[in-house]
């Protein structure tokens, strides 16, 4: 779980890589997904590096129920409280970044 150069969103969390930034605290971030899938698609990830939902879970569950307290943030803001949240797991699921994210779609109404 050790934070590594090479982690694209530990570097778009250091700030190496610009990303549009949505919210911040001491343990979370969150960012506007590069290739959107809702009105509204946000990534929300822990500081710490934790390669997936599973791993962060077994290590930090504070931290994964405060992501979900983001998610539920943003909805608020963008979408009457209302979102889809998902967290790809393995690349058979269709993980790409080994970086646990939050998949935040919100905005508009989804299809069911
Ligand atoms: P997943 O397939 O669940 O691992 O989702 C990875 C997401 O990360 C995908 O929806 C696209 C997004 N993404 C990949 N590279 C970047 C990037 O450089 N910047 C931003 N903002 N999003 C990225």
């Amino acid at each position: 779980m050790s934070a590594s150069d090479d982690c694209l969103f530990c570097s778009i969390i250091a700030g190496r890589i610009p990303s549009t930034k949505v919210y911040e605290d001491d343990t979370t971030y969150a960012f506007k997904d590069i290739n959107p899938k809702a009105k509204v698609h946000v990534l929300v990830v822990p500081k710490r590096h934790y390669a997936d939902v599973a791993e962060l879970a077994a290590d930090d569950p504070a931290e994964l129920a405060h992501i979900v307290e983001v998610a539920q943030h943003i909805a608020d803001d963008a979408f009457h409280g209302a979102f889809r949240l998902v967290f790809n797991t393995g690349l058979d699921a269709g993980q790409t970044v080994f970086h646990v994210h939050a998949h935040v779609m919100t905005g508009e109404k989804l299809d069911e």
